[in-house]
């Protein structure tokens, strides 16, 4: 083949489509009369989802890009941890279910298919049954354990009230680890690496995650912690040693090949309980050091022993050729749930206020007088800076009124507004508003770019 001048190793085009004037952003005016919670309203009013079904969403560009942030900070916390990233299939054969005893237990919340042949499908809820079958396949030996491995995949369940938006879905994004050890001593390792692992994935995403006992429902076994966003509007009431909000995960130093039972213990000795368990008489924190607020389930964790490996026969010979039973855990964070989650805890009467790091935008460029030559190649040279500095940035170039722009730019949350206006481009500056605090300061260009460039995590 002779060389067509063609570089297909890049993208074709490099000014991507990140101004206004072109992007797909249907936002509302209106507060939809069907959401009762804010981020529900806020996710609609961005343009961020769009109903299909009741509890079913689609995901347009803007609430997709948060997606992808969430779900890479997951990926990347879960690699780190020494888990494998897997992609197991949304419809699964029923005879697992079956061999488990699962299919029944699952009742009605469990979608149930049948192909052509008639044959028993349905769309996954969870996969312990499967990665169960998937390893009594493949692993015969202790030493290939122990394994983590985990997927982040879209799941199923008819829940009965489907509400909230994306917190209470039908279908909503999971991600799910399953780990695999000899023993209960090594399954307690593998539990104490993801509790450890959970609460820096949170702290990344600007979140506050408070690990809680928990009950195991369906999942079974008899070791669980949930993990608990605090949100005002959150649908768990919550009490919790005011020390454990305090304390930042990012801070501490992990190593994953030491011993984690120290570190696990420093959160549990401390008292934590949703309203189910709490009990005012026997909370042993005295009332000033305990903090009352409501929160969100945004992950659980499980240890269930042999709960799956006994009814699957899945087992691996051990030092002395013995046949040992496998010990599992399982593992899930609510991706999809998180995007409400960080919204309840992060917005204002303006509309969202992204935290840095799941931003779909760094910034954005507000072009005060579109048309206008001068502010026009003002924005522009911003742009294309942000831009070439590998910055995501969302230019609106439109014609439209400024107060109109300012309150979409608001309502979409990102961190940075840069706001570019005749008098300053007059000026030689440039106006930068820092979302959260509503700080504005008059910049030189160059200087207000480099703030922005130095931010992006
Ligand atoms: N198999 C286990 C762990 S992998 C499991 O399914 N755990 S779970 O049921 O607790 O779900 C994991 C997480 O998914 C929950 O903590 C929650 O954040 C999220 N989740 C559960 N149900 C829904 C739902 N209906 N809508 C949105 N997110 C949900």
């Amino acid at each position: 083949m002779g060389n067509l001048g063609l570089d297909c190793r890049r993208p074709a085009t490099r000014d991507p489509v990140m101004r206004l004037s072109r992007y797909f952003l249907p936002t509302l005016k209106e507060t939809p009369a069907e959401a009762q919670i804010v981020s529900h309203r806020l996710m609609l009013r961005a343009g961020m989802i769009r109903q299909a079904s009741a509890g079913i969403y689609s995901w347009l560009p803007l609430g997709f890009r948060v997606l992808k942030k969430i779900e890479q900070i997951v990926r990347e916390e879960m690699d780190a941890a020494g888990c494998q990233e897997i992609l197991m299939p949304t419809i699964q054969p029923a005879e697992l279910w079956k061999e488990t005893g699962r299919s029944e237990d699952y009742g009605p919340e469990m979608l149930r298919i049948r192909d052509r042949h008639e044959r028993e499908m349905l769309y996954g809820p969870t996969n312990e049954d499967m990665i169960t079958d998937i390893f009594r396949e493949s692993v015969r030996s202790y030493r290939d354990l122990p394994k983590n491995l985990y997927h982040i995949q879209w799941k199923f369940r008819d829940e009965i009230r489907p509400r909230f938006g994306v917190m209470r879905c039908c279908e909503f994004l999971m991600k799910d680890a399953y780990s695999f050890d000899m023993d209960l001593e090594g399954a307690r390792r593998s539990y104490n690496i993801m509790f450890v692992s959970y609460l820096r994935t949170y702290a990344r995403m600007g979140l506050k995650a408070i690990p809680m006992q928990a009950e195991t429902g369906p999942i079974g076994g008899d070791l669980s912690h949930e993990f608990i966003v605090l949100a005002d509007t959150g649908e768990t009431g919550v009490y919790a040693e005011q020390v454990l909000l305090e304390r930042d995960p990012r801070e501490e130093e992990i190593d994953f090949e030491a011993d984690l039972e120290p570190v696990v213990r420093s959160w549990t000795e401390r008292y934590a309980a949703t309203d189910e368990k709490h009990d005012p008489a026997k909370c042993p924190v005295p009332a000033d050091e305990l903090v009352e607020a409501r929160g969100i389930e945004v992950g659980q964790i499980f240890y269930f022993g042999t709960e799956y490996a006994e009814p699957m026969n899945c087992y691996v010979t051990g030092p002395g050729g013995e046949k040992k039973l496998i010990h599992g855990g399982s593992y899930g964070i609510g991706v999809s749930r998180l995007v409400g989650a960080i919204i309840e805890a992060s917005h204002d009467e303006a509309g969202i206020v992204w935290p840095d790091a799941v931003a779909p935008f760094a910034a954005g460029i507000v072009n005060l007088k579109s048309g206008d030559e001068a502010c026009d190649a003002a924005a522009e040279d911003l742009y294309r800076k942000l831009t070439d500095a590998g910055v995501e940035v969302l230019y609106d170039d439109r014609d439209e009124r400024a107060g109109v722009k300012f309150a979409e730019m608001d309502l979409i949350g990102l961190p940075w507004q840069l706001v570019v206006g005749p008098r300053g481009v007059e000026a030689g500056h440039v106006e930068l508003k820092r979302r959260a605090t509503g700080e504005k300061r008059e910049l030189a260009p160059d200087q207000a770019l480099s703030e922005i460039i130095d931010s992006v995590p």
